[in-house]
C-alpha cells in the first residue's frame, strides 16, 4: 500500500515514518508513506502558499492552486483510485472500523492543512473524506495524518510480525485490552495474578476477557453498549 501524505513539511513525516514498525515495513516493502511537499507546487514566484482570508480574521488561509496542483500530480502518479482524505477539526472522528475501510485501499492520500485550515473550494474539488483524530486542534494536521497512516500501516498484511498480531487488542473486539504482566514474578511487593503462572489456557482467557469487561466498564462505559460483553 501507498500513502502520500501532502503537507508542508514533509522533513517531519519523513522522520516519524521511518522509525520501529512503520519504518520496518517500509523497508521490508509491505508499505511506501511519500511525504509530497505542496509548496513545490505554488506557481507563485516567491512560493507562497497562504494568504489572509476574505472577510477578515485571525491567521492565513492555505490557496487552492498548490494544493490542486499536488493532488493532480499524485494521482497522476498513483494511476489507480486513491481517495484524498483532509485531516481537520471538522472532520468525521476517525476509528479502528475507519482504519479497516481505508486498509482495503490501494494508495492512499492525506491532506494536511496548516494555519486556519485551506480555501473551502479546494476541499470541494478534490476532497472525498474529512477526518478528524479528536476532539482538539493542532498546528497542522501532520500529526493527525501520521495517527491515521500508523493505525491503516499496521492492518496491512505482513505489516505485523505474529508477536505484534493486529486482532487481539483493544478495539478489536469493541473491548478494552486486559492487563499484561512479564518477568519478575514480584515487583516492589507487587505479585503477578496466580492464575497467569498456572498453565490452564482456558482459565487465564476466561480471566483476562473478565478483565476486559470489567476494565471496560470503569473507563469506557460508552463501549460496553457497542461491545454487547
Ligand atoms: N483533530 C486535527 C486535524 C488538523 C488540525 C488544521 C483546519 C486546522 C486537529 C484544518 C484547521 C486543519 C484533528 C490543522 N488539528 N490542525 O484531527
Amino acid at each position: 500500500m501507498e500513502i502520500y501524505i501532502l503537507t508542508l513539511f514533509p522533513d517531519m513525516i519523513q522522520t516519524v515514518m521511518r522509525e520501529s514498525i512503520v519504518g520496518r515495513a517500509q523497508d521490508a516493502g509491505h508499505i511506501k508513506v511519500h511525504a509530497v511537499n505542496i509548496r513545490d507546487y505554488s506557481t507563485d514566484k516567491h512560493k507562497k502558499v497562504d494568504d489572509y482570508p476574505y472577510g477578515g480574521g485571525a491567521g492565513m488561509v492555505m490557496f487552492p492552486q498548490p494544493i490542486y496542483d499536488a493532488v493532480m500530480a499524485v494521482r497522476a502518479q498513483v494511476g489507480r483510485e486513491a481517495p484524498v482524505i483532509y485531516l481537520t477539526p471538522q472532520g468525521k472522528t476517525f476509528s479502528q472500523e475507519m482504519a479497516h475501510d481505508f486498509a482495503g485501499e490501494d494508495a492512499l492520500i492525506l491532506l494536511c492543512g496548516h494555519y486556519e485550515g485551506i480555501d473551502e473550494r479546494v476541499i470541494e474539488e478534490v476532497v472525498d473524506a474529512q477526518v478528524s483524530i479528536g476532539d482538539y486542534v493542532l498546528t497542522g494536521g501532520e500529526l493527525a495524518a501520521m495517527v491515521v497512516a500508523d493505525a491503516v500501516a499496521r492492518l496491512v498484511p505482513g505489516v505485523l510480525h505474529n508477536q505484534e498480531s493486529a486482532g487481539t487488542e483493544s478495539f478489536e473486539d469493541g473491548l478494552l485490552e486486559y492487563p499484561q504482566y512479564t518477568r519478575p514474578r514480584v515487583w516492589r511487593n507487587r505479585e503477578v495474578p496466580e492464575i497467569l503462572l498456572s498453565g490452564d489456557h482456558a482459565k487465564v482467557d476466561a480471566w483476562r476477557h473478565e478483565q476486559s469487561v470489567e476494565r471496560t466498564k470503569q473507563m469506557r462505559p460508552d463501549l460496553i453498549k457497542k461491545a454487547g460483553a
